[in-house]
């Protein structure tokens, strides 16, 4: 029986995230329902709202730079770049325009389609902001996507990157927003949020998610999805991240997670955000190729290439393409 706007939660055969158009009233009961069902029944979902979107064997490819290295006044607890814990990470200031230019055609050689530019900042200070506008021209000027991870944003900062040519900004919430304080306690869930909306209404696209194995329960993943995919417009590209280890940071001993919650969190994110980019991001030095392939069967369509990420290590160019060739798996727009 239909009942006009009731939610029901889902049972193992509800069309569930399958006929529907996005929603973005997703109670948190609901998501932890799906993060809860039996996997193959997860991963079937999943798989099917994938296909019904984009081509399941497509891959995006993003390849990622530092553009300025540590020294980072915030004390994210997770992150090898914050001045708050001894990392070992070598600092370094904001690298010079050819210096990204030249990574950048390296990166549009190896296959990746878009450029991504982070950095080790609260938020972008005027002094270095005309020279990050110049790189955003610079690798736009080279044929590729543009993004840039560079903090907090104002909304004259998001016009004038918008300006410059940029195409999407990252700024995850990283967590629930009951968590956040445990991780972060220099900025504020609200902050990202706001910096969110100037980046919205610039007319830029998004590129928002978070970290998986940060010690959360699977209410505080739910949370974070919910944030995401009830949002007005929810991001374009959702990175997934599962937590580096860095010995230093508060969480470098912390337990590992089970691989099958956060496949579950990837194919959750690709029920509530269907059209969507759903992004592996950090972590795959851990994730056995086994892992991977079942994280694209659960609608993961998204990479970072390249054998470094900001400061921590990738997977080699090699064994990324002996994946993709043993998985019959293309790169999108190639
Ligand atoms: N400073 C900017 C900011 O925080 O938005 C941009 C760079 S910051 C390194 C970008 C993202 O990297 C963080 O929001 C977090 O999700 C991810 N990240 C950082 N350290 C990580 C780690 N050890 N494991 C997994 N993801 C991490
Ligand atoms: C995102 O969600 N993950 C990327 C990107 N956005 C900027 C960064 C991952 C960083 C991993 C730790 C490091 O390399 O320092
Ligand atoms: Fe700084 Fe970003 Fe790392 Fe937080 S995540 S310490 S803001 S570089």
């Amino acid at each position: 029986m239909h009942v006009a706007n009731a939610k029901p939660t889902p049972s193992v055969n509800a069309p569930v995230g399958i006929e529907e158009e996005p929603r973005h009233d997703w109670s948190v009961e609901e998501i932890e329902a799906l993060l809860s069902l039996p996997f193959n029944d997860l991963l079937y979902r999943a798989a099917t709202v994938h296909r019904k979107h984009f081509d399941p064997n497509r891959i995006q490819i993003s390849r990622l730079l530092s553009i300025k290295t540590g020294k980072c006044p915030e004390d994210c607890k997770y992150c090898p770049q914050s001045a708050h814990y001894d990392t070992g990470v070598e600092k370094e200031e904001l690298v010079e325009v050819d210096t990204v230019l030249n990574a950048a055609r390296a990166a549009k050689e190896s296959g990746a389609t878009r450029f991504c530019m982070a950095a080790a900042w609260r938020g972008p200070a005027a002094k270095d902001f005309n020279l990050v506008l110049r790189m955003v021209e610079g690798v736009k000027a080279l044929g590729l996507e543009t993004c840039a991870s560079l903090g907090l944003l104002d909304g004259d900062q998001a016009h004038k990157l918008k300006d410059a040519g940029l195409d999407y900004y990252n700024h995850n919430i990283d967590t629930s927003p009951e968590k956040y304080d445990d991780i972060i306690t220099t900025r504020t869930f609200e902050n990202r949020l706001e910096t969110i909306g100037h980046v919205r209404d610039a007319g830029l696209k998004v590129c928002c998610g978070g970290i998986v194995g940060m010690g959360e329960q699977q209410g505080d993943r739910a949370r974070m999805l919910q944030t995401l995919a009830n949002m007005k417009q929810p991001p374009e590209s959702v990175p997934i991240n599962l937590l580096i280890k860095i010995p230093g940071t508060p969480l470098g001993d912390i337990e590992d997670t089970d691989p099958f919650d956060f496949i579950r969190t990837i194919a959750v994110a690709r029920l509530l955000m269907p059209t969507s980019h759903v992004r592996l991001s950090a972590g795959r030095m851990s994730m056995s190729d086994e892992m991977q392939a079942l994280c694209f069967m659960a609608g993961a369509n998204s990479m970072f290439c390249g054998e470094r990420l900001l400061t921590a290590g990738n997977p080699t160019t090699d064994k990324d393409q002996s994946l993709f060739g043993r998985l019959g798996l293309k790169p999108e727009g190639v």
